[in-house]
């Protein structure tokens, strides 16, 4: 098999890591390797001069590919890390003293969790305890982040969801996070830590896991486009509920709102601009300046970061054909949703009766969260963020990059 061009990056140890991080702005983002990660990584590195160590875990395979046009960044530097590793964890914060620790890194597939449910507890929700005692110990005035989410409303008590929702998950993966807030939440509150964690609702882009249902589609609509196109015959995507309701944004925009979140004092109408000048160590938990503890810290808040539109997967699927100029119908016989399919008609208006969607019940989850639609009125309002890319361009942006593939 022809080796592809993204191979293992070169990784740094610590002691070279913290050769790059002397006198500099150090800004950690874990889960670099993902999507969200990697565009934080982009966006850093275009619009701050600071340094940025992105976290990623050993695999045997090479799973850099999300990062590999960052090689040659003279401000990109690659460091292991694992989230199940308090040694390394507490190695790496207390020789770095970053000024920022983005944790995007985590067991994020939400069906997993049912698979892994302490595996996706550990990664998830005692790694805080990890991180944040750390933080407290190694460089207190560093500002956390953690990626929140919009499966911790899960069963949805009411439509919008905003801040002051409850916590009601309906899988592992929700209850990790949900608990990891109110860790987040102590540590601040205890001992002043600048920790947050935003709930951030679906948010998808050409970056995207292929497992999650957006990229499964997009992926699957350029195999049967480049099927059709040559006369092969394909086989269907099968999915599971299609009648699941999401809040899709597109993730370059989200992860600007997560950076606001981190510059409060910056950003929001309403926390004084303290003008801190990082870098920064010269303070510990016993010692914090009184602005720190009577402007910033009693002042930063939490938000949702949503697109406030909501579709369905089956919505998603329509889209997705359209783009690729692609006809189908639904069809579903005695209601039974098991036997839904999508049908290809062909540009002559004919139709073999041939799917191009199918359901497959092991697709289901064990509980699911039918309905999530974020208020984001908080985030526009206070730190002015704005979702720029809509469910159609997201779409279209998506499959396009799936066709050319
Ligand atoms: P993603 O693409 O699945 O990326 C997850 C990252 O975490 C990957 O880099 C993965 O590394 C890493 N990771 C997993 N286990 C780890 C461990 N034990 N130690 C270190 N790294 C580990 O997820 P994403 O979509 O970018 O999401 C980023 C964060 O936001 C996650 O915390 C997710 O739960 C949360 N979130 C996402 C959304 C969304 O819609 N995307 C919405 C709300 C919240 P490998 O590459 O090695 O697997
Ligand atoms: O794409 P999904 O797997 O994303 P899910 O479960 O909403 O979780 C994502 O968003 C969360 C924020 O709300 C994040 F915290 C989390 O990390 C992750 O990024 O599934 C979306 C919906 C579900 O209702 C699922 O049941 O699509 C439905 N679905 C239907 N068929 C499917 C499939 N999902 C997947 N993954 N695969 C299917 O075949």
């Amino acid at each position: 098999m022809e080796k592809e061009s993204y191979e293992f990056m070169k990784i740094l140890s610590i002691d070279d890591a913290k050769k790059f991080a002397k006198e500099k702005v150090v800004v950690i983002i874990t889960g670099v390797t993902g999507q969200d990660g990697s565009f934080m990584a982009d966006y850093l590195l275009q619009n701050t001069d600071y340094e940025i160590f992105g976290g990623a875990r050993r695999l045997s395979v090479s799973n850099h590919e999300n990062v590999s046009h960052l090689e040659n960044n003279p401000r990109f530097h690659l460091i292991n890390f694992d989230l199940t590793d308090a040694h390394s964890i507490s190695q790496i914060i207390s020789q770095l003293k970053p000024s920022y620790f983005i944790n995007f890194a985590a067991q994020s597939f939400v069906k997993s969790s049912w698979d892994f449910p302490a595996q996706t507890w550990e990664t998830n929700t005692t790694s805080m305890i990890h991180i944040l005692e750390s933080i407290r110990l190694h460089c207190p005035y560093c500002r956390f982040y953690n990626a929140g989410s919009s499966e911790e409303f899960g069963n949805v008590a009411y439509t919008p969801q905003d801040e002051s929702h409850p916590m009601r998950p309906r899988s592992p993966y929700g209850a990790s996070k949900a608990a990891a807030r109110q860790l987040v939440k102590v540590y601040r509150e205890s001992y002043g830590l600048y920790a947050i964690q935003g709930w951030l609702f679906n948010h998808e882009g050409t970056r995207r896991g292929e497992e999650f249902v957006t990229r499964k589609i997009t992926k699957a609509v350029a195999r049967i486009k480049h099927n059709i196109d040559t006369g092969v015959p394909f086989e269907p995507l099968e999915l599971g509920n299609l009648d699941a309701r999401r809040d899709w944004s597109d993730a370059e925009d989200c992860v600007q709102a997560v950076w606001k979140m981190l510059n409060q004092d910056q950003y929001s109408t309403r926390v004084p601009d303290i003008n801190i000048k990082y870098p920064f160590d010269t303070f510990t938990t016993d010692d914090y300046p009184n602005w720190w503890t009577k402007d910033l810290i009693p002042n930063i808040t939490e938000y949702v970061v949503s697109s406030g539109e909501c579709h369905t997967v089956r919505e998603f699927v329509e889209e997705a054909f359209k783009v690729a100029e692609i006809q189908g119908q639904w069809y579903i016989t005695d209601d039974d949703p098991t036997s839904e399919r999508y049908v290809y008609w062909k540009p002559d208006g004919t139709t073999d009766g041939i799917s191009l969607v199918k359901v497959n019940p092991a697709f289901y989850r064990p509980a699911e969260v039918d309905h999530l639609l974020g208020d984001n009125t908080k985030i526009v309002g206070e730190l002015k963020w704005q979702p720029k890319v809509t469910f159609k361009e997201l779409v279209k942006k998506m499959v396009e990059t799936d066709l050319k593939a």
